[in-house]
């Protein structure tokens, strides 16, 4: 990359209660802290070259609001809607109409949980959703985002939008 080139920089959105993994829960969600996952990102940040925020949040509304104006600042949302997943037309309609290319993450996967964590409200405003890989998923997730956020013709090719 050349050096006047600006980095690519990525929003990493947290959703309720994710502030207590590793302290409740442990064995659905495991023994890592949020501190440790977004450690894991920074590093994952870091090798692929690309700047990384944060922002974590138990209210519905300031997530919105935050995925309302990162189109200003970043390319591209990781995003654990965690609960909201299952229950935010608000959270699915901002990443709709932000414009970014978002990519959803779970620890667990929910395909395997109780019936009503199966459907996910915000996954088709999502461009890929990664599930069931644990602290794995968000750097995972990271790494197809930045492939999308650097070839978005390509891989806007291989998308079909019906929602
Ligand atoms: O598997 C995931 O990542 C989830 O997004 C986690 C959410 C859950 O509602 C989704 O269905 C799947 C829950 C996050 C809250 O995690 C807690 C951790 C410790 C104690 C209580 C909640």
């Amino acid at each position: 990359m050349k050096k006047t080139q600006k980095k690519i920089k990525v929003l990493v959105v947290h959703g309720p209660n994710l502030q207590l993994l590793g302290r409740r829960e442990v064995s659905v969600y495991g023994k890592s802290t949020l501190k440790d996952i977004n450690a894991d990102l920074t590093g994952a940040a870091i090798q692929l070259g690309i700047e990384i925020d944060f922002f974590q949040s138990n209210h519905e509304g300031e997530l919105v609001d935050k995925i309302g104006t990162a189109a200003d600042a970043y390319a591209g949302i990781l995003i654990n809607p965690a609960a909201y997943t299952h229950t935010s037309i608000a959270i699915r309609d901002a990443l709709l109409g932000c414009g970014l290319p978002a990519v959803e993450v779970h620890l667990s996967n929910i395909y395997q949980r109780e019936e009503f964590r199966h459907k996910s409200l915000t996954a088709p405003a999502c461009r890929a959703q990664i599930a069931g890989f644990g602290r794995d998923s968000y750097r995972l997730g990271l790494t197809g985002l930045v492939r999308i956020v650097r070839q978005p013709a390509k891989s806007a090719g291989r998308q079909r939008r019906k929602i």
